[in-house]
């Protein structure tokens, strides 16, 4: 059976020739033209990026690897006696495009668990930092600390050819990744559970491993693998794949590029977002004594935070323009385990009512929850009610698709980004106002 590797390397032939043809005889096609609004906006809109790992269409969600997330699910290998697959064979799916069969899958698993243990050393550099760090510092920290395991750094300096570095990059990539759940799972017993670290159980899956050195009871595995699953990529725009991706495209290794998005990650209009659904949620319960809101309290809550020139985090989208997908997974998940926990019912309601208080409200373009607005639930309900620990979970999942985006970056060698900025002096002249 050939390795994830071989399939891969075939894959990387039959794609290049296509990148070659397209830059030779197609390089001068029109993509897309920029408007003034759309470069003080933040390149909204404007098609400048590539990638196949995944595709996010406005009124359908994301798409990996052209399957929809119940496609997804549904078509990869599970782990035995679970109800979500396998995060190996998803990697496998991510990075080649083709569904791994159970043995494919297997050897993936069984890679990882020969990859998984962590140095030492970066155990150390989490213990010597403040305790109160937030855990998304940490997890930057440690990840770059890790930088000095690079394979691509060594082999890069040792004199490279470009089209090879697509293979130091896999091997960096599945290391990190590989070894992400540890130092995850440190991180939280490091500073909530008082330094008692669970030690990795080598006979088990990612998502079972997770749960494991977590020390949380089943389904919590499933969940870690529907999470990581769920957050892995959101096409390349976004915050915390652009900036991994940029990074990396300075021929940067995958510890500094990955360090880099966890960064990216931690804004709370992107990653973080999910701290702050739950610190909201629970404003308003502390406000309320612990008691459920009614509809008519929930809505004045809303346009208490709007009127003060805050935004409802869990809410809007950059791109979407309906209830995220992965919204809707997770609350599929929530109405099976969890129908009656008062979070639940409170995210419920919120999506109730919401919604409508944000097109009155008008701002908005997209009035719909986002992923953020339920995956705080979930963890809240498993016993992970440090809030500020959620985003490191969302860096887990976002790994496996930042990662395949940056060894197919390398594949098919995308060169240094380096997009052109002008003075606002330049753009009045262009308005033809100065
Ligand atoms: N609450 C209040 N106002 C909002 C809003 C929200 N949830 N979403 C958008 N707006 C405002 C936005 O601030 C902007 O106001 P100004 O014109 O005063 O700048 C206006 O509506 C137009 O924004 P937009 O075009 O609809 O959205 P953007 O593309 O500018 O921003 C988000 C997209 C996600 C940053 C924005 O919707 C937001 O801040 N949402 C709350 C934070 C959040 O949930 N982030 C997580 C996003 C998630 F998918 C992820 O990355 N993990």
């Amino acid at each position: 059976m050939p390795r994830l590797k071989d399939v891969l390397f075939k894959k990387i032939e039959e794609q290049r020739p296509r990148v070659t043809r397209l830059l030779k005889e197609f390089g001068r096609v029109e993509l897309d033209r920029v408007s003034i609004a759309q470069a003080i906006g933040g390149v909204r809109g404007v098609k400048c990026l590539v990638s196949d790992i995944s595709y996010l269409d406005p009124e359908e969600g994301v798409r990996f690897r052209g399957k929809t997330i119940a496609e997804t699910f549904a078509a990869l290998p599970r782990v035995p006696g679970s109800e979500y697959p396998f995060v190996e064979g998803f990697w496998y799916f991510l990075l080649t495009g083709e569904v791994p069969t159970m043995d494919q899958t297997l050897q993936v698993v069984k890679d990882f668990q020969a990859r998984r243990p962590v140095p030492g050393y970066v155990f150390e550099a989490l213990r010597a930092m403040p305790r109160d760090l937030h855990p998304m510092a940490m997890l930057s920290a440690a990840v770059v600390v890790m930088q000095r395991e690079s394979l691509f750094s060594r082999r890069y300096n040792e004199g490279m050819s470009k089209g090879d570095l697509w293979d130091p990059m896999y091997e960096d990539s599945c290391n990190l990744l590989a070894r992400l759940p540890a130092i995850a799972a440190f991180i939280y017993r490091l500073k909530y559970k008082g330094d008692t670290p669970i030690p990795s159980d080598p006979e088990l899956d990612l998502g079972g491993d997770f749960a494991h050195m977590m020390g949380i009871a089943p389904p919590y595995d499933d969940v870690a693998r529907m999470y990581f699953i769920l957050h892995s990529d959101h096409e390349s725009g976004n915050v915390s794949t652009h900036t991994t991706r940029l990074v990396a495209s300075a021929l940067a290794d995958a510890y500094y590029s990955f360090s880099a998005g966890v960064n990216g990650l931690s804004g709370p209009l992107h990653g973080l977002a999910n701290q702050e659904v739950l610190r909201w949620i629970q404003g308003k319960m502390e406000k309320l004594d612990g008691r459920i809101p009614t509809e008519e309290e929930l809505a004045a809550y809303l346009w208490e935070t709007l009127n003060s020139g805050q935004v409802i985090p869990g809410y809007g989208h950059a791109v979407l323009r309906r209830t995220d997908p992965r919204f809707e997974a997770q609350m599929e998940f929530c109405e099976k385990y969890l129908p009656d926990d008062k979070l639940y019912r409170l995210v419920k309601m919120l999506y109730k009512v919401a919604p409508n208080v944000l097109r009155e409200h008008g701002k908005a373009r997209n009035p719909w929850p986002n992923v953020d607005a339920q995956s705080g639930v979930i963890q809240w309900h498993y016993g992970i009610t440090q809030y500020e620990y959620y985003t490191v979970l969302f860096a887990v999942g976002r790994a496996i698709g930042v990662l395949a985006n940056i060894i197919w970056d390398r594949a098919l060698g995308y060169p240094l980004e380096r997009p052109k900025s002008v003075t606002l002096d330049m753009m009045e002249d262009v308005a033809g106002i100065r």
